[in-house]
């Protein structure tokens, strides 16, 4: 059982929210449940006052510490131990699905929502273990933020949603958007459904929304390629698979990191980096079987990997920026180990180099 309690000014706002639904039917199940905590009913204050001007002056009015952390205390008492309390505010880390997932492990959460110009900061550093953002826009207290969290991460548990693969299969979770969804009827204002849908060929479907899918992400949001994580773990992996040879771990890192600099540099397209960096990553595995397991356990789609394998496998030969900028890396790291002259560098930069950016750091090595 997961339990959210949530430290809030409006509690009729939070469980109004949260009772509609599936959130409202995983608590009727008993698989989540939530309390909202009024922390108005922890003050001192004979006239009920949770708020006071700021020391220092300016606008708005603070909320004060003691309710606050009356409330707290409540809380952790019924918990029974030291829970991570997370305090809603625009200065938060920005809440992802990575989040998500990794806070749905957790039996007890404490959600702190804030109002008017925010909280005395001393009762923030005696309780709040995470300061979580929902996104780059300001809102006027925690409780949106609060309840947008818990229901994301409620849909995590197991048993909330009544199909348990949507929650592993959708977007985010592979970095890939969903592909577009089509119901009865079968035409629409003259607009057919595609035809492959209606097939029943279930193999030709899959490979239908897997191209959908990818196509949609590099257009819509083609920032997820490059940010989805996929590629620190494959450089963990490579590294494993390469334990105990310093110079081939060494040699992999420094090339990402030459492949990324001139790629930004460059200013290439968001899709082509992300092949471009996957290659660098991956090239020595070589050829062949070994290199196809590899890309297929991080789940690639089957354009980037035949696209990482024509590099890698083409050893050069191949034309396009993603190649070059990888052959020039390669090559200004094989400048430094193989301690190549002065001559040889100008040579290769002048005959072989074509990105700005690959001369520039020729021209910053040289010797003399
Ligand atoms: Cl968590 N709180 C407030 N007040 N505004 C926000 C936010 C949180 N996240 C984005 N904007």
């Amino acid at each position: 059982m997961k339990n959210y309690y949530v430290m809030t000014l409006f509690p009729e706002m939070i469980i109004n929210g949260l009772e509609t639904s599936i959130t409202g039917r995983a608590k009727k199940n008993g698989i989540i449940n939530f309390e909202a905590v009024n922390i108005r009913d922890f003050t001192n204050d004979k006239h009920g006052h949770v708020d006071d001007y700021p020391y220092g002056g300016g606008a708005g009015m603070v909320m004060q510490p003691q309710p606050v952390y009356d409330c707290y205390k409540y809380i952790e008492s019924k918990i029974g131990k030291k829970t991570r309390v997370i305090y809603l505010t625009p200065q938060g880390k920005v809440f992802n699905q990575q989040m998500a997932k990794e806070m749905a492990q957790e039996d007890n959460l404490v959600f702190l929502c804030g109002h008017y110009e925010g909280i005395d900061e001393r009762v923030l550093e005696m309780i709040v273990t995470d300061y979580v953002s929902i996104g780059d826009y300001v809102l006027t207290g925690g409780e949106l933020p609060s309840m947008v969290m818990i229901d994301s991460i409620s849909r995590m548990v197991k048993g909330v949603l009544s199909n348990d693969v949507s929650a592993e299969e959708e977007s985010f979770s592979t970095n890939l958007l969903e592909y577009p969804q089509y119901t009865r009827p079968e035409v629409f204002m003259e607009k057919k459904v595609p035809e492959v849908l209606l097939s029943g060929h279930h193999a030709n479907i899959e490979k239908w929304r897997k191209k959908l899918s990818v196509e949609r992400t590099v257009q819509r949001r083609p920032d997820l390629f490059l940010n989805d994580g996929k590629k620190d773990e494959l450089i963990e992996y490579m590294l494993e698979y390469y334990e105990g040879d310093a110079s081939r771990i060494l040699n992999i890192l420094k090339v990402c990191l030459l492949a990324d600099y001139i790629a930004k540099r460059e200013n290439i397209d968001e899709r082509t980096r992300y092949i471009l960096e996957t290659a660098a990553i991956v090239r020595g595995v070589g050829s062949g079987k070994k290199l196809d397991r590899i890309l297929l356990k991080f789940n690639f789609d089957e354009e980037l990997i035949s696209r990482v394998k024509l590099i890698v496998e083409g050893e050069h030969n191949q034309s396009g920026l993603d190649n070059q900028i990888l052959f020039e890396s390669d090559y200004l790291v094989k400048m430094q180990e193989e301690d190549m002259s002065d001559e040889e560098i100008i040579n290769i930069c002048s005959s072989k180099f074509k990105t700005g950016t690959g001369k520039w750091i020729c021209e910053q090595i040289l010797h003399t």
